[in-house]
């Protein structure tokens, strides 16, 4: 029986398990490539936080070591805008192999909101407005499981939203490395989780939550039959 209680106290713990994250605080960041003309450092911001702070840079990229084939996940990160030069964008890039899936805040012209953009096909597969206050937190939130991509951005403060505000199906980026990405723009990142996408208790299957009941009815099965047999 003390391997059931074991799985139950585990299953949680296994479904909410992180593979990877990095909050700064430990002042490292030579576990992180840089790429382009940005300007990259750490900075404190209420804790030390990663930033780029070359605003005119056109195309500037920071990817960690340790994420180098991930297919499905759930990738969260805190982002602040500090400003943009021109129309740009800042963006956390998924699935990077020669090309990615990029999720992300624009300030282009005729258009100030979140988008997904797919690589392969150079195209912005799904976009909606949303005003920006530069110098504000917001959270970034990027779903990608097989061909189908989500993403929701919230002020910090604000209630995060129930349902991902964007969608999409991107077909040929299978798995890949994940970065932070800005253009023409100056932000700084923090608190970057990814998460499995296809385990936490939302999405767990009809099997599993079976299974979970299975489980659940015979602990307390036992634990009568215990105490049956003490009376
Ligand atoms: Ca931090």
């Amino acid at each position: 029986m003390k391997w059931l209680i074991l799985l139950l106290i585990l299953c949680p713990a296994l479904a909410w398990g992180q593979i990877w994250n990095d909050n700064f605080d430990d002042g490292d960041i030579t576990d992180w490539e840089m790429y382009g003309d940005g300007s990259w450092g750490l900075v404190s911001d209420g804790s030390l936080c990663l930033e780029q702070s070359n605003m005119s840079a056109s195309d500037s990229w920071a990817v960690p070591d340790a994420i180098t084939d991930q297919a499905d996940y759930i990738m969260k990160a805190r982002v602040k805008v500090i400003g943009f030069s021109a129309d740009g964008a800042i963006e956390i890039l998924c699935r990077m192999d020669n090309g990615d899936i990029h999720f992300g805040i624009g300030h282009m012209t005729g258009f100030d909101g979140i988008y997904i953009y797919d690589d392969n096909n150079s195209l912005i597969a799904d976009s909606m407005t949303m005003s920006i206050t530069y110098g504000e937190w917001y959270h970034y939130m990027a779903y990608l499981n097989g061909d189908a991509v989500k993403f929701k951005v919230w002020h910090e403060g604000d209630a995060e939203p129930v349902d991902y505000q964007l969608s999409a199906i991107v077909t040929g980026w299978n798995a890949g490395m994940v970065g932070v990405r800005t253009s023409n723009a100056s932000a700084r990142w923090d608190d970057l989780i990814i998460i499995p996408a296809n385990i936490p208790f939302p999405s767990l299957s009809p099997i599993g939550i079976s299974i979970l009941a299975l489980m659940l009815v015979l602990t307390g099965a036992y634990a009568l039959r215990r105490a049956y047999r003490r009376a």
